[in-house]
């Protein structure tokens, strides 16, 4: 078995933990995270250094199984800059049996299964789905996922919708680490409050508000009744006194003192009325500092990758009469 870094992806950083993503099997180029699990013997060759504290550019060994004290033995560690490979490059005739992302950064959820996968060093192929060009309606997305939303997943001959979903799985498979989604029963069931919740509450505000103060109007040029809005307004207000005063609490984060997916997909929601301009964190200071957090524990420069599509939507160019006709179907929706 051999293995080598996948040149396409970025490099991981080193968290102590077992999971180091970012790497490929060369034979078969399956992609997934250079462990070897305590059962594992054989000949393995490697890149770059092997165990913290080695500086070998590059070397092999035979384990024998079981690992006395690990449950995986990480083998790689990345070092800062170009990775040595050492080893000959996969044959560019491969097939991809990797993980694929069906997302659009226009939306909400996409941008949480984004910057989750991107912070953990998760390898994956972006597959941009536009919804504004209606590219969710194509019979090809119809066989990833047939409720033609995004974000989907397809991981080899498995596919998944559902960003809650999306996001556990990849956090399972991968073994992030635990602050994520915690292991402990009550941690974890914390993080499945919140997913719970948001469903029906501020991701339904979130998406409204920003349609009807900015997609409508701008966008499709089709004026929304001021009580419409006003009306929507309200209710954003009553689901973020909910989100300071049910989650957040005087905690540093929505579930504790750590960042989990929770906290993903609560900003992701809020970066949606933000991008239409409107004053989420500005009157609410513990929000705000929340957000900075946040922010901070994603990387500022992730954040503004992630939200960039959705921060220009108010440049968009208006829409068509086909393009209105294909979203004739969603404009009845968030204006009710
Ligand atoms: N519950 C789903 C919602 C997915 C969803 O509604 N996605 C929107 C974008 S935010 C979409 O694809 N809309 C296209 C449509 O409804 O036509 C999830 O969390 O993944």
């Amino acid at each position: 078995m051999t293995w080598q870094r996948d040149p396409g992806m970025p490099v991981p950083s080193w968290q102590g933990g077992d999971l180091h993503p970012g790497f490929r099997e060369r034979e078969s180029g399956r992609a997934g995270a250079l462990l070897i699990g305590p059962k594992f013997s054989g000949a393995i060759q490697w890149a770059g250094r092997a165990w913290p504290g080695s500086d070998s550019p590059g070397g092999s060994a035979q384990l024998q199984a079981p690992w006395p004290s690990k449950q995986f033995l990480p083998v790689v560690v990345p070092v800062p800059g170009p990775v040595p490979l050492g080893l000959p490059a996969a044959p560019t005739a491969t097939p991809t049996m990797g993980l694929e992302l069906y997302l659009d950064l226009m939306s909400q959820p996409c941008r949480a299964v984004y910057i989750f996968a991107k912070k953990n060093g998760i390898p994956f192929e972006l597959r941009t789905v536009e919804l504004l060009k209606g590219q969710h309606y194509s019979d090809a997305f119809a066989q990833v996922n047939p409720l033609r939303k995004v974000p989907a997943l397809k991981d080899g001959d498995f596919t998944l919708a559902e960003s809650v979903a999306i996001l556990l799985y990849l956090s399972r498979k991968y073994k992030t680490p635990d602050h994520w989604y915690p292991q402990d029963l009550q941690a974890c069931a914390r993080v499945d409050e919140y997913l719970s919740w948001q469903h029906t509450a501020l991701r339904n505000c979130c998406i409204q508000v920003m349609w009807q103060k900015m997609m409508f109007p701008v966008f499709l040029g089709e004026p929304v009744p001021p009580e419409t809005l006003a009306a929507t307004l309200a209710e954003l207000d009553r689901c973020l006194q909910l989100l300071e005063d049910k989650f957040l609490r005087n905690q540093a984060f929505l579930t504790g003192s750590h960042i989990s997916v929770a906290d993903l997909v609560a900003i992701t929601e809020l970066m949606h009325p933000v991008s239409a301009g409107c004053q989420v964190f500005e009157s609410r200071p513990k929000l705000a500092a929340w957000r900075q957090r946040v922010e901070a524990a994603v990387g500022k420069d992730l954040f503004q990758e992630a939200h960039a599509v959705v921060l220009k939507a108010k440049d968009l160019p208006p829409a068509d009469h086909a393009m209105k006709e294909k979203l004739r179907p969603l404009m009845q929706i968030l204006l009710k």
